[in-house]
């Protein structure tokens, strides 16, 4: 038998220990680590993951994730790679963007990817850089309203998100009274602002965008029209809601959402011909892969996370199976359901207005629901449904006067129907969501209606009779997610 040749470390021991250490499983090697994975895992087993945004990635994605792909520097792009030992590295982007494009059924010639945004902010803040010059203009859904941070966040204070500060931002505003975007004055506004760029994308939007018209007044105004689907990816690749790149030119996302991949993002942008001169009938192309791929490496990041691009590639491949699809529709219609048993509880539902004819709550994954109506906020009640294992986010609601006391809860479906939640389930979720929510009231009105935030959460954390009402919806809770099965890595 071959043995390696080496010769002998002076401290013999300590590089065997040292190659040991290097074999050893984390369980074995990192304890602290391992239990306080075991502890999370434990967490969204027990728990109902309500958060919008989250999802449970497959097995295999996490496998892709967890591969030794990680190790590998490949700076550039594949076929122009700053260091050697990339082949098996192009191998898997060029797969990961084919998949990429397949997902959406995208022409090649038509439509191009880059897959090495590290998630969602990075993407957007590339696609500006490439896009628009510094302090270029860009209009987004404001932040309260249901936008993005990165749609150009700022406040009459400070300017919050890095794309208000080195581009000028002017958001674009829903309805108070409807939750409704308001597209018309969206259009006055961008007739006087002049933007380079219109984004077309929502981080707490329960319905469709009108895509559409949001193209005609990119287009009245000389504007790019870029979609940020993060939160939708996974409905659009599966069609069951209206896909943005009939009428983007940039749409960027992230991977982990709907999607069910990995933390990354993805930046797709159109390319072949843009239009053909009238004139001498010369065709005009697109530009945009060149600045895209310019701003995303070397402009704003390093070495891709190979690791990443596996995952994203795995849940790609994923979202182009039939049981992809039937999980996007049963996200919907638990969203629907979850809606519908809210409403029937005494909830109101933003954009749910039977008077628009706009009933059932969503056209997506997500509801907002408004606790004005009863007497409570979105604060005070996320703390009360943390407590009992619900996780959810407070949200603003239209016409909130603060966005320090937001009235409402972003709810959404993605995770839980990941775990086989069907709408009975929901139905039984709902039940939870408004025990957690007639305790947040009983706490609030053993304190006074004056009471802050502290003293509410000190209220919770120190009262024995809400405590013990606390632990029993809270095991109940825990009993019912318990029976679900938790995709993932076996051992967690
Ligand atoms: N944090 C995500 C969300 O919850 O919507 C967006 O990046």
């Amino acid at each position: 038998m071959a043995t390696p040749i080496s010769g002998v470390h002076q401290d013999a021991d300590l590089w065997a220990s040292h190659t040991k250490m290097l074999a050893e499983p984390l369980r074995d090697n990192d304890i602290e680590v391992y239990n306080i994975i075991k502890k999370e895992s434990n967490r969204q087993r027990v728990g109902l993951e309500l958060i919008a945004s989250e999802n449970f990635a497959s097995r295999a994605v996490l496998e892709a994730l967890g591969s030794c792909l990680n190790n590998k520097y490949s700076e550039g792009y594949p076929g122009q790679r700053y260091y050697g030992g990339t082949e098996f590295i192009d191998e898997l982007e060029l797969l990961c963007q084919k998949r990429a494009l397949q997902a959406y059924n995208l022409d090649p010639q038509c439509w191009g990817v880059n897959v090495q945004p590290y998630s969602g902010s990075p993407a957007n803040f590339a696609v500006y850089t490439a896009l628009v010059e510094p302090h270029g203009r860009i209009m987004g859904l404001d932040l309260p309203d249901g936008g993005h941070l990165t749609h150009g966040f700022m406040t009459d204070k400070k300017k919050i998100s890095a794309t208000s500060i080195f581009f000028e931002s002017m958001p674009y505003k829903v309805n108070p009274d409807t939750g409704y975007i308001n597209y018309d004055q969206l259009e006055q506004n961008a007739r006087l602002f002049h933007p380079k760029l219109i984004i077309a994308g929502v981080s707490c939007y329960s319905r469709n965008l009108d895509y559409s018209r949001l193209r005609k007044i990119a287009d009245d105004n000389g504007a790019y029209l870029m979609a940020d689907m993060a939160h939708i990816s996974g409905l659009v690749a599966a069609g069951v809601v209206p896909s943005p790149f009939e009428y983007c030119h940039v749409v960027s996302t992230t991977t982990h959402k709907t999607l069910r991949g990995c933390r990354a993002g993805m930046i797709f942008y159109r390319k072949g011909v843009r239009s053909v001169d009238p004139k001498t009938g010369k065709e005009i192309l697109y530009n945009l892969e060149s600045l895209i791929n310019a701003a995303v490496f070397p402009g704003l990041q390093g070495g891709p996370h190979n690791h990443a691009i596996a995952g994203v590639a795995v849940a790609l491949k994923q979202a182009m199976t039939p049981e992809f699809i039937a999980y996007q529709h049963q996200v919907v219609a638990n969203c629907k359901a979850l809606s519908q048993a809210l409403t029937e509880l005494g909830y109101s539902i933003v954009t749910d207005m039977a008077q628009c004819n706009k009933a059932g709550g969503s056209d997506n994954h997500l509801i907002l629901v408004d606790l004005r109506s009863k007497g409570t906020d979105g604060g005070r009640a996320e703390k009360v449904l943390e407590a009992c294992s619900i996780a959810c986010n407070k949200n603003t609601c239209p016409g909130d006067k603060s966005a320090l006391r937001p009235s409402g809860l972003r709810l959404g479906t993605p995770a839980l129907t990941s775990r086989g939640f069907l709408e009975e389930d929901f139905h039984q979720v709902a039940h939870f969501i408004h025990r957690g929510i007639e305790l947040t009231l009983q706490i609030q009105k053993d304190i006074g209606a004056k009471a802050t935030l502290k003293e509410f959460k000190e209220k919770l954390a120190g009262d024995e009779k809400h405590q013990t009402a606390i632990r029993a919806l809270r095991e109940d809770v825990e009993n019912f997610a318990s029976l679900f099965p938790l995709p993932g890595l076996p051992d967690f």
